[in-house]
């Protein structure tokens, strides 16, 4: 007799922007088939293309999982391994990392970032990095950096973005350097098309989310900050300024207007290739609200990147498009906006030496350097496909005498230089919790089948390695149950974790959240700060600490907002940079 077919209910924790219900279909202990879930808000049924295949491909396929852990046999860089038991490799790691724990973890370096997104997976190990003074390269140096240190600058807090919940309330959305058709499929299939408002999207390639907007400015790219301060001196022209939010709530203003003066359709016509009368409607669009603004992260990965944002971002700003209904801006939404205390789950306090990192940018440098790195663990994220200076990074990888342990689901190219591979469970195969950065929804991923093989989730291999250190801190140890009970509390929701399960995905609260409705900016004057001496001063500081910050813009770069920017544009022009774009363009857009 066959197994009658069950069904569990779960959450997609990849690093993306939809975080989609997803339901699991089960015949005993088999998995028959992952699908969307149809009563999912945001994936009315349907999983992206990626997943529909990685789901029911590989994630399930015994052949392409690691299901032990293993030990290198062959040299760095081969793939060649031995299989080996749990009892065997972390007694081994755990006795070659002592002598840098115990010397506060110098020479220890860590490398991770979203292979899952979910709470404790994707957090949790940072208690032992912590606890053991590790070298953490910093995630977001490769991704999003410079968006976010301009934009923590600016308004204190880059993370709590506008509730996509309010667009029943906005008169435009307007999407500036983002691709959801790719990067958040079902936010731009449901939210984005189904919304009345007027759309605009400024982006150099017409895709398909560029293509479904009302307006679609097509910049040359890296040229966004002269057609945000063209779209100002329209504004400004218009009479849409709100003169009350700037007088009241930010630092600066004086500092760009006399740009903003300067800065007319014309002139931006020339430098970004976006016809004046373009740039007019948009502006007008925008500037009449209430309007959203969606900040991309494909934004900020230019020249300038930051100073970029802190461009874009002023379009809100100028306008007093904040905390109320139908406006705001998102970059992303993070934890802390549904009440995570971040510190709690990656175990801040046990952090003996302070904070210390190093960019994705030096990566490979630092790899190079014996006595900066002499061990590394990497996990959750595959550096030598993701991280820049792929060749040198390889050749560093290659040192015998770095210690390397590499944790992943399947055999990547990173592990491939690992002396000791240990196998994690998938997220089909543990309860963990799951937060939109783009909804502000709490959901709860769930436990669908036992971890193939051997395979642990990233939480359970890091609490044994601790063990196998005789690390005693009890919050190296804390079970997932405790965890899950200990966040859902700080989420203030009232559920259990079973609870949770049973509806997928809830709302955080019943009405939209209204960031900065209270005109509280975290930053230290409490105002907007659109213009100070901290981002004079930020420079050194971003571009010794981040690559984001060296996209930010370093030293007067980064104070440089009123002129640089635009200083840079019209260097680029004189250079005759804007018949080179033009070709570039001509290439890139078959479709004008
Ligand atoms: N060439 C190139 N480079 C890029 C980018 C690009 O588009 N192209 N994009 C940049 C950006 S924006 C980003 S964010 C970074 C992303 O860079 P990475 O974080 O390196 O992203 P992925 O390549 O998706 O690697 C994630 C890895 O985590 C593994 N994984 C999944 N779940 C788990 C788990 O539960 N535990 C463990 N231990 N592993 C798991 C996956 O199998 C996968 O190998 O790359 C940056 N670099
Ligand atoms: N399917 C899928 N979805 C993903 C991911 C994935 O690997 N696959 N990765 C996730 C991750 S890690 C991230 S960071 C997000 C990123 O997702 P998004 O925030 O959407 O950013 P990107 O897709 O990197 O780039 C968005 C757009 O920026 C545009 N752009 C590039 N240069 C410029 C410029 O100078 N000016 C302007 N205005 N636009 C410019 C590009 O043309 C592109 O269309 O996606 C997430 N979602
Ligand atoms: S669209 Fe995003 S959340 Fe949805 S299934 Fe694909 S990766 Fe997962
Ligand atoms: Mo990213």
């Amino acid at each position: 007799m066959t197994d009658p077919v069950t069904t569990v209910r779960s959450t997609c924790p990849r690093d993306c922007y939809d975080a989609c219900g997803i339901v699991v279909k089960k015949r005993g202990d088999r998995i028959t088939k992952v699908t969307g879930d149809s009563t999912h808000a945001i994936s009315r049924g349907s999983l992206c293309g990626k997943c529909a295949v990685a789901y029911n491909g590989s994630w399930l396929d015994p052949r392409v999982r690691l299901q032990q852990p293993w030990r290198r046999i062959g040299p760095k860089g081969q793939g060649m391994f031995a299989p080996a038991t749990w009892e065997e490799v972390l007694p081994e790691i755990a006795a070659r990392l002592r002598p840098l724990v115990d010397a506060g973890g110098d020479g220890l370096l860590q490398t991770h970032y979203t292979g899952t997104c979910s709470l404790i997976a994707g957090s949790f190990p940072l208690r032992f990095f912590n606890r053991v003074g590790a070298v953490e390269v910093d995630p977001d140096s490769v991704c999003n950096k410079a968006g976010h240190l301009a934009l923590q600058m600016t308004f204190g807090d880059s993370l709590t973005g506008f509730d996509p919940r309010t667009v029943r309330d906005t008169a435009c959305i307007l999407i500036w350097g983002a691709n959801p058709s790719s990067s958040a499929p079902h936010i731009d299939r449901h939210w984005f098309r189904e919304a009345v408002a007027t759309k605009i999207v400024i982006d150099p390639i017409r895709h398909p989310t560029a293509a479904a907007a009302d307006l679609h400015l097509q910049p040359f790219p890296g040229t966004d900050a002269a057609l945000a301060f063209a779209m100002l001196h329209v504004i400004q022209a218009e009479g849409l300024i709100d003169q009350e939010f700037l007088t009241a709530c930010t630092l600066g203003w004086e500092d760009v207007e006399r740009h903003v003066r300067q800065s007319t359709p014309e002139w931006a016509e020339g430098v970004s290739g976006v016809p004046a009368a373009l740039i007019v409607e948009a502006a007008r669009r925008y500037g009449r609200g209430p309007s959203l603004l969606w900040l991309g992260q494909g934004l900020q990965r230019q020249r300038l990147g930051g100073n970029v944002m802190r461009s874009c971002a002023l379009l809100p700003i100028a306008t007093g498009m904040l905390g109320r209904p139908g406006t705001g801006f998102l970059y992303l939404n993070g934890f802390p906006g549904r009440g995570i205390d971040v510190d709690y789950l990656t175990g801040a306090s046990l952090g003996r030496t302070g904070p210390r990192s190093i960019s994705h940018m030096d990566l490979a440098a630092h790899l190079e350097d014996r006595d900066a790195a002499r061990a590394l663990v990497s996990w959750n994220n595959n550096i030598a496909a993701s991280s820049p200076e792929q060749g040198r990074l390889r050749r560093a990888l290659c040192r015998e005498d770095l210690l390397h342990v590499a944790i992943d689901l399947v055999q990547t190219d990173t592990l491939d230089y690992a002396d000791f591979v240990l196998p994690a469970a998938s997220f089909l195969e543990f309860d963990d919790l799951v937060l939109s950065y783009f909804n502000y929804t709490v959901s709860a991923q769930v436990k669908a089948i036992a971890p193939m093989g051997h395979a642990l989730p990233n939480q359970e291999i890091f609490r044994r390695l601790a063990r196998a250190l005789g690390l005693r801190d009890p919050e190296l140890f804390e079970p997932d149950a405790s965890i899950l009970r200990e966040l859902l509390k700080q989420t203030g929701l009232s559920l259990t974790f079973e609870e949770l399960a049973g509806r997928g995905t809830v709302d955080y609260g019943s009405e939209p959240v209204m960031p900065f409705a209270d005109r509280r900016f975290l930053t230290p004057s409490g105002r907007v700060e659109i213009a100070s001496d901290r981002f004079a001063q930020a420079g050194p500081f971003a571009r010794a600490a981040t690559a984001g910050g060296r996209a930010a813009g370093g030293g007067q770069d980064a104070h440089a907002l009123t002129g640089d920017v635009l200083a840079h544009e019209q260097q680029l022009r004189q250079r005759g940079a804007r018949s080179q774009t033009a070709r570039g363009r001509r290439r890139l857009l078959p479709s004008r």
